[in-house]
């Protein structure tokens, strides 16, 4: 089966990479169509950011920013809301949401509550802090344990749809950015569908900069993000998250693509 695409809509005035480009209802819902347009499987909206340092906003004006949107989009494409409040998540279902993509893993209890799919994201801190001293022993089994636990609870308490997320960015150095991608196995082998957004991350102008440049700006990260979402994609991600759905939706396909046992062999 091909992985999964879902297309980044950020209703928000300050996310990291478009803080602003689809603040307004309009272009916000044409961009959302667009990217379905592409190819993207989910469109995830958010009305709030996760950057480090952001600042929260309150459940009025998260929901102002995001349900117009998804009622408009939920007729064409599934939605999910990118949302760690319970009242979010509840009035953005009644608008058309299916899944809760929840990067606080908190909201488990209200998916079954509202029989929809859950995202449980791994997070060291809160995103005030959460890049301060990121630490781990083992950075992968440590993300894993933590989500199987979660995962697992989901499931128990009713949760027919289940994805777990690294939570790429969220407490991590780039060092540990980089194990997870290339250790991601250890995580599918848990039989939980893995999410995976690495889109636009700091790490990845720093990484793909070399170590003799300054990193990449956040407009200039678009190679190394398909790098990231290809490597995600070949260790077995079920789901990846993009700013840029047309190019990943070509990766997805490439890696995802049924080689027939004829042609082993047969040249290029
Ligand atoms: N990353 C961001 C937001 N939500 N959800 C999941 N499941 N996985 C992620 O890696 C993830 C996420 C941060 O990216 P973005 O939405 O572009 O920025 P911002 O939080 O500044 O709006």
């Amino acid at each position: 089966m091909l992985a999964q695409v879902m297309g980044v809509l950020n209703v928000t005035p300050d996310s990291f990479s478009d803080g602003g480009r689809w603040f307004d209802h309009r272009a916000a819902i044409a961009h959302g169509l667009d990217m379905a347009a592409q190819g993207a499987d989910v469109v995830d909206v958010g009305g709030e950011s996760t950057r480090p340092g952001a600042r929260p906003v309150d459940e009025m004006e998260e929901c102002r920013r995001v349900v117009p949107v998804v009622e408009a989009l939920a007729r064409r494409v599934r939605v999910s809301v990118d949302t760690s409040k319970p009242g979010v998540a509840k009035a953005a279902v009644a608008a058309g949401a299916t899944l809760l993509n929840d990067v606080t893993a908190t909201l488990g209890a209200v998916a079954a509550d509202l029989g929809v799919g859950w995202v449980a994201m791994h997070m060291q801190g809160s995103p005030a802090t959460m890049q301060a001293c990121p630490s781990y022993a083992d950075v992968v089994l440590e993300v894993r344990d933590y989500l199987e636990e979660r995962a697992g609870a989901a499931r128990a308490a009713g949760v027919a749809e289940v994805w777990i997320d690294p939570g790429i960015g969220f407490g991590k150095t780039p060092a540990h950015n980089l194990a997870l991608l290339r250790h991601l196995r250890v995580l599918v082998d848990t039989g939980f569908p893995v999410l995976v957004g690495a889109s636009r991350k700091s790490f990845l102008g720093r990484v793909a900069a070399g170590p003799a440049e300054p990193a990449l700006g956040v407009g200039d990260r678009r190679e190394a993000s398909l790098a990231a979402a290809t490597v995600a994609l070949v260790n077995g991600a079920a789901m990846v998250r993009a700013h840029d759905v047309a190019p990943t939706v070509q990766a997805a396909r490439i890696v995802g693509q049924p080689v027939a046992p004829a042609a082993r062999g047969a040249g290029r």
